[in-house]
């Protein structure tokens, strides 16, 4: 029988499928912490670090007092919170900026989680509590100069001298590598790919940071340079051997990523919605505009498509049912997504979309950086490919 509960009047603009209602009390109210967090510590000061190309250091220990490092990771002072309240978060850190959330990836799902899934206890003891804090930055090198999206073909080695291990090589487009304390390096031993846990004050080792950039400007970004590195036999993660141990990681990150670019489209969307309600062109608010409202329509389908691509995933990795072209699936469509909502809000905004007085070209120029980074979305095209036909098509 129908309810026949069809009525107009229904919407909200800033959640057309009521999207809300999918979270329970728990998952909403981290999510709006996160939110008055981004509104009180994020908003107010990041156009100023992105002019600058500078991310505060300060800032980790806010991030750590809110117990955003690490969060879904369980014991050793993490929050020990579900995926998906760690997707929420980072749906709202990248409201923010993406540098931000990048920084919150980086040190829980990146340094982090190969402590804490592949670390002896002395590691996890040593290293988890103070990163969960703030106290300690943690960057990864797995990228270098010629081995991007091919990270099999590294040629930073490790040879073991005696009980010691020796690293040389280096790492290219290191997120917080001028920032770090410890740095997880991945590099080519005898028996194939291993992790390092590294102090970054051990000799031969050092950041040098790349300037210049256009994206990601308020995150900072490092080459790393590794000359006869000498760690002890401890530094080694015991845990993992082979390149199935740097990609768990990413899995981590591209989970948090999927929920993060939704984070950054909708704020390009909400910016681009205020702003067609108060510019007035040819006597009327641009929003009445026929060609205007197809621009918001298509931003606000593609936002609240991500939204539930994000909440779906979320939930699967919360069943522990869940493979990684799932994550691949979610990453490659909404990052897609996000940055044709930032390119169109941006037009919405004619020329005060150029500036940083709007937060929407922060966001694009960001996302082409999110657009390339843990893994470029052709990769995940292909990822995505392979798991529907069963053919690698990589090489
Ligand atoms: P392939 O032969 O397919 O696999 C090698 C081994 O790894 C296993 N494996 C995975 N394990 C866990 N998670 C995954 N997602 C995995 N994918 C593969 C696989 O089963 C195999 O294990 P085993 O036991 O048989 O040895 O590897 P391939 O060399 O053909 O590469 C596949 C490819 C291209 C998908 C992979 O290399 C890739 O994902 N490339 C992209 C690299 C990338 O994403 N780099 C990101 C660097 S970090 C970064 O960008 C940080 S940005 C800052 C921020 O996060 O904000
Ligand atoms: P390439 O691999 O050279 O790719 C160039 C182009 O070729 C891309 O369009 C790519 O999709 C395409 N391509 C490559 N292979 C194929 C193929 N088989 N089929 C079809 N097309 C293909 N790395 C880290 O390890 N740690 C970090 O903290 C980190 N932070 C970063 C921060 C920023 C701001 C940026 C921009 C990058 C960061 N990276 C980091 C590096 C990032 O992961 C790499 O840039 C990325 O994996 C791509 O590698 P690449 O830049 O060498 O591009």
């Amino acid at each position: 029988m129908s309810t026949h509960a069809v009525r107009p009047g229904l919407v909200h603009p800033r959640d057309f499928l009521e999207t809300d209602r999918l979270l329970d009390d728990q998952e909403r109210l981290l999510r709006d912490t996160v939110r008055r967090f981004v509104d009180d510590k994020v908003l107010p000061n990041v156009a100023e670090w992105f002019e600058a190309g500078t991310y505060p250091r300060e800032m980790a220990a806010e991030m750590g007092a809110l117990g955003l490092f690490g969060m879904h990771l369980d014991g050793y002072g993490c929050a020990g919170t579900s995926n998906l309240e760690y997707g929420l978060a980072c749906m709202e850190l990248e409201a923010g900026d993406s540098g931000t959330r990048s920084f919150v990836s980086v040190q829980g799902s990146l340094v982090m989680f190969p402590i804490w899934a592949f670390g002896s206890e002395e590691q996890k003891q040593e290293w988890l509590p103070r990163m969960a804090a703030g106290e300690v930055i943690g960057c990864f090198g797995l990228t270098e100069a010629d081995a991007g999206s091919d990270p099999g073909s590294m040629r930073t080695t490790a040879r073991r001298d005696g009980d010691d291990w020796v690293l040389n090589g280096s790492k290219m487009w290191i997120t917080n590598g001028n920032l770090a304390d410890v740095a997880v390096v991945w590099a080519k031993a005898e028996e194939g790919i291993r992790g390092f846990v590294v102090p970054t004050d051990t000799p031969g080792f050092e950041a040098v940071e790349i300037h210049q950039k256009l994206s990601l400007r308020a995150s900072v970004t490092s080459e790393l340079v590794l000359n006869d590195v000498r760690l002890p036999a401890g530094a080694v993660l015991p845990g993992v051997v082979g390149l199935k141990g740097p990609l768990s990681c990413l899995n981590e990150a591209r989970f948090g990523i999927l929920f993060g670019a939704v984070g950054a489209g909708r704020a390009c969307f909400e910016a681009a919605l205020d702003y067609a309600g108060e510019r007035v062109m040819f006597g009327k608010p641009i929003a009445s505009f026929q060609l205007i409202q197809r621009q918001l329509a298509e931003m606000a389908a593609t936002v609240n498509q991500g939204t539930l691509v994000s909440y779906q995933i979320g939930r699967m990795k919360d069943a522990g049912d869940i493979d990684p072209a799932h994550i691949s699936m979610g990453k490659f469509a909404n990052v897609r997504g996000a940055l044709e909502v930032a390119r169109t809000a941006r037009s919405v905004l004619g020329a005060n979309g150029i500036t940083l007085e709007y937060p929407v070209i922060r966001h694009m120029n960001n996302l082409e950086s999110v657009y390339t980074y843990e893994g470029t979305h052709e990769i995940h095209t292909l990822i995505i490919g392979q798991a529907l036909t069963g053919i690698g098509a990589f090489e």
